[in-house]
Formats: C-alpha cells, sequence, structure tokens
C-alpha cells in the first residue's frame, strides 16, 4: 500500500473511533454532548432560512439522518487529510482542532450539563492516540527506510489496527444510537392522573368501514415528527421545572408533581405542521391529557402589558403564542399524555403545550420548561427570527387518502381522506369533484369536536375509462370554503386544493 493512502486510512480510522466512543459516552451521560450530534445541531441553528425550505422540501423528515450522515462523512474526510499530514507532523494538530471544534459546540448547546466537554475530550484522545499509534510518527519524523519485508509487516500492522479502530468506532457509535432510542427513561411516571372532566371514549372511525382510510385516531407510533432536536432529550423528572416568569405578578417553579397534582383535563386535538405540504402527512390526531395552561399562567398574574407567550424547551428551542390563545376558552394544554399513555420522548416528554387552531411551531412546545410572558416586540422565538409569521392559525385543508392505488377498475371508487380546520366549529362539509364536474358532498365520519379532524368519504361511479382528476375541498364550521388560492400566508406554509390523478382501467 502507498504511504499516503495508509496515512489517509490511519486519520479516518483515528476519527471513527474517537467519534463512535464519544458518541457512545454521550448517550451514556447526555445525548446531546455527543460530538457528531454536536456540530450537526450547530449547522442547523446556523442555517441560513432558505436552506432549511429547501431540506425540509427535498429531504423531508430525512432531513436529520441526511445531514448527521453528513457530518460524520465531513469528519471523516477532515481525518484522512489529518493523516496525510502526519507526515510533516501536523495531523496530530488537526485532530485536536476537530476534538476542540466539538468541545465548543458540545458545550455551547443550551442543554449542556457539566459533563458536556467528556465526550469529546475522549474522542480527541481516542482520536490523537490511534492516528499515533498507526503512522508510528508522533513527533513527525520519517522513520527510516525498512526493508521490503519490514515494510509488508508494517502494511499489514496498519492494516489491521485501521480496521480494529473503524470497526470499534462503529460498534461504539452503533450501541450510542440504539441508547439514544425513544424508549421511557427508568424513572418515567405510569401511572397518570385521571381527568377531572372524563370525554366519552373517541367514536368509532370511518377506517373501520373503509380500508386504508387514515385512522381517527392516529396511534403514536405513526405520529408525524417535527423539531430541531437532533439528540431527543432526555428528561429526568426529579430535576424537571416549569417556570413561569416572565412579566408577571407573581412568577412561580412547578415540579413535575406539582403539575400532576393540578386539575387535569382531556381534550381531542389535531396537531399539525405549517410546512405540511398539500395532502402530506405532518399532521396526526389523538386524545391529550394534561393541565389547561390558563390555569397555571393565571396563577402567576400576568400583566394586561403582555402580547405573547414565550416558550422554551430543555434543549433550549424557543416558540411563540399569543397570549390570547393560551387564555382564552379554546383549551390549550400542558399535556403529560397522549393516547392515554405519558407522551413519548419524541412527542415532549414530560411534557409539552398543545394549542388547539395553532400550527405547531407557534404553538406545541415539546420538552417544555419555562413560560415567559413578553411582547412580540421584545423577544423573538427561534422560528419567527427566521422569517416565520409570529401568529399561524391553521388552514382549513382536506387531504385525499383514497385511492391509494392510482390505477383503478371501472365501477364505484371509493375516494376518502381527513379535513381539517382552525374554526372551533370544525369542518362542516366536504366536497368532491371529478375532472371539471359537479361539487359533491362527501359523508363525513364521527365528530370529536372542532379541533379535530374529520374523515370524509363518498363513492364515484367510474365509467369513462382514462386518466381523471379528483379535487377536494373542505367547508368549514363557519361556512367558509376552502380556496384554491396558493398564496403563501407563513413562509414555507401551504394551501390550496389536493388533487389526485387516477387512471380508469
Ligand atoms: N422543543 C421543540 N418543540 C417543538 C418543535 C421543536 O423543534 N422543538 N417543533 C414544533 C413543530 S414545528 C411542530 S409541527 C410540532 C410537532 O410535534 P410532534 O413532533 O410531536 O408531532 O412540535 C413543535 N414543538
Ligand atoms: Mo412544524
Amino acid at each position: 500500500m502507498r504511504t499516503s493512502r495508509r496515512d489517509a486510512w490511519a486519520g479516518i480510522s483515528a476519527v471513527a473511533a474517537g467519534a463512535g466512543v464519544g458518541h457512545l459516552v454521550a448517550s451514556i451521560i447526555a445525548p446531546d454532548a455527543s460530538p457528531v450530534l454536536a456540530i450537526g445541531s450547530a449547522i442547523i441553528d446556523a442555517a441560513p432560512t432558505p436552506l432549511k425550505e429547501f431540506a425540509v422540501r427535498w429531504l423531508g423528515t430525512a432531513d436529520k439522518p441526511v445531514l448527521v450522515a453528513g457530518v460524520a462523512l465531513g469528519a471523516l474526510a477532515f481525518g484522512a487529510v489529518a493523516g496525510v499530514l502526519q507526515r510533516r507532523g501536523l495531523g496530530i494538530w488537526l485532530i485536536l482542532v476537530l476534538a476542540a471544534t466539538c468541545a465548543w459546540a458540545t458545550t455551547t448547546r443550551p442543554s449542556s450539563g457539566s459533563y458536556a466537554i467528556v465526550p469529546s475530550l475522549l474522542a480527541g484522545l481516542i482520536g490523537m492516540a490511534v492516528l499515533t499509534g498507526l503512522t508510528g510518527r508522533a513527533d513527525g519524523r520519517e522513520p527510516p527506510a525498512a526493508p521490503s519485508t519490514a515494510a509488508a509487516a508494517l502494511d499489514r500492522r496498519t492494516t489491521i489496527g485501521s480496521a480494529l479502530a473503524v470497526a470499534g468506532g462503529l460498534v461504539a457509535g452503533g450501541v450510542g444510537v440504539l441508547r439514544n432510542g425513544s424508549a421511557l427513561p427508568a424513572d418515567a411516571v405510569t401511572a397518570l392522573p385521571r381527568s377531572a372532566t372524563p370525554l366519552p371514549p373517541l367514536a368509532v372511525g370511518l377506517e373501520q368501514t373503509t380500508p386504508g382510510l387514515t385512522a381517527f385516531r392516529t396511534p403514536v407510533a405513526d405520529f408525524y415528527r417535527i423539531d430541531t432536536a437532533l439528540a431527543i432529550p432526555r428528561v429526568s423528572l426529579p430535576d424537571w421545572r416549569l417556570t413561569i416568569d416572565g412579566d408577571v405578578d407573581a412568577p412561580y417553579d412547578l415540579t413535575y408533581a406539582d403539575l400532576l397534582a393540578l386539575p387535569m383535563m382531556e381534550a381531542d386535538i389535531t396537531l399539525n405542521c405549517v410546512s405540511n405540504p398539500v395532502g402530506g402527512d405532518y399532521i396526526g390526531s389523538t386524545r391529550w391529557l394534561g393541565v389547561p395552561v390558563r390555569d397555571v399562567l393565571r396563577r402567576a398574574r400576568i400583566r394586561a402589558s403582555a402580547d405573547q407567550i414565550l416558550s422554551t424547551s430543555v434543549d433550549g428551542m424557543t416558540i411563540s403564542t399569543p397570549v390570547d390563545a393560551l387564555l382564552d376558552d379554546r383549551g390549550a394544554l400542558l399535556a403529560v399524555a397522549m393516547d392515554g399513555r405519558p407522551l413519548t420522548p419524541m412527542h415532549g416528554y414530560p411534557v409539552r403545550l398543545v394549542t388547539p387552531g395553532l400550527y405547531g411551531y407557534v404553538g406545541a412546545t415539546k420538552w417544555l420548561t419555562r413560560l415567559t410572558a413578553t411582547t412580540y416586540a421584545a423577544q423573538q422565538a427561534y422560528w419567527t427570527e427566521r422569517g416565520w409569521a409570529e401568529r399561524a392559525e391553521v388552514q382549513t385543508q382536506a387531504r385525499i387518502d383514497l385511492p391509494r392505488d392510482r390505477r383503478v377498475a371501472a365501477g364505484p371508487v371509493v375516494i376518502a381522506g381527513v379535513a381539517w380546520s382552525q374554526a372551533r366549529q370544525g369542518i362542516s362539509r366536504v366536497e368532491v369533484r371529478v375532472d371539471d364536474g359537479d361539487w359533491v358532498e362527501a359523508d363525513l365520519g364521527p365528530d370529536a369536536g372542532g379541533h379535530y379532524w374529520r374523515q370524509w368519504r363518498t363513492t364515484w361511479k367510474a365509467t369513462a375509462s382514462g386518466r381523471h382528476t379528483v379535487t377536494v375541498r373542505a367547508v368549514d364550521g363557519t361556512g367558509a370554503a376552502q380556496t384554491d388560492q396558493v398564496a403563501d400566508p407563513f413562509p414555507s406554509g401551504a394551501t390550496g386544493l389536493h388533487t389526485l390523478d387516477v387512471e380508469v382501467d
């Protein structure tokens, strides 16, 4: 093997071993102290808005794996360069620079604890040890020219050493990835308090009679996930606090036990993301259990000057919600459970905000830890700093889910889907048309209140073979029909009618 190639492999091995072990150690002490994830998070925070929109549009929820893979490949390439430059004694310094960058990234995360630097330190030490071990040139001096048998032995030794280092890094990193899964922490609550105002069980949905239709209640495992967190925050219940402060007369803190002792309420609420494309599935519906936010806010005596509640999550994310939306009677919640179980770490364990009628980015803070009364003039939240609208009410939308198969046989064809709106009265009517035909009213599924989506279905008698376009539109409870305007009310918010092309045989 040529020495430069061998040196490059030595550098790659050094970075792989360091990063893998760093990730594993972080998964044990603090997931977001992982060198790779911390660099990724720093990139997310620094990325300009257009780049983020591009990533969401083209990668959807694959943006995170793509980012992490990019960071890992970049680090390995950097390692290769360090390996080659180790001939001149520079490699060690480059590894040191890389480790220092990781240390900076991990220790400046908003949630970083006192041990956040440990994984990066370890990664740096391991990287330097592997690099010098494999190149045998800690001092950067050229080893004397060796006879060819000795060179071959050296080759073998470095190949085996490299392979071991890479394998070790992969295994360690892999175990770290598994540990960072979304299982509930060991000290998680299992017994939840009951609602002071229990609701009847959610009705049986149309999916029972219409196979393939989106379930009326989204299973937690299928609930969409959108957030900026690369490492899902791991919150320990005894340490968790909710602070209510800012423009209030009586700021205070709540522990988790304090929160659970307050009267609980159930609510059926559809949550959806402003970045959901027309027809997209960044939307889910379930029964939430929690404490009405206004009970908690009122106790702090919010001053009349406040028009915004800025909420902060344990990972430093900020979301701003209009004060009125949290104080009026729509039923915004500090949710502790969804679908009858404690929130999963992915969906905000232990406590998240859920605000009916508002998109998630202005009303659904996960891993909540602070509610600050303030004004829009004084403080901005993460997305508003990046150009998103301050106020964003959910747009009335309908989505076609059936037929799933774009080719259908002539005869009766079931067309069905879901529709939602921010109007308190919910959806009153859903209409479907084929090509330029008349709008036909669809049957609606059960009603779980205005904040919850409605399933709809109709049967179309397909006679003419060939390609046809099905269009759906929803009418909300105030009588306002969804328009086909595609103007963007908020950056990245999609509106417009959902259409589906089908081919009749
Ligand atoms: N802490 C935190 N909360 C957050 C976000 C986030 O990035 N960080 N994203 C918001 C957005 S944009 C949406 S659409 C919802 C999604 O909630 P889900 O992942 O539980 O479906 O969470 C909101 N809450
Ligand atoms: Mo979102």
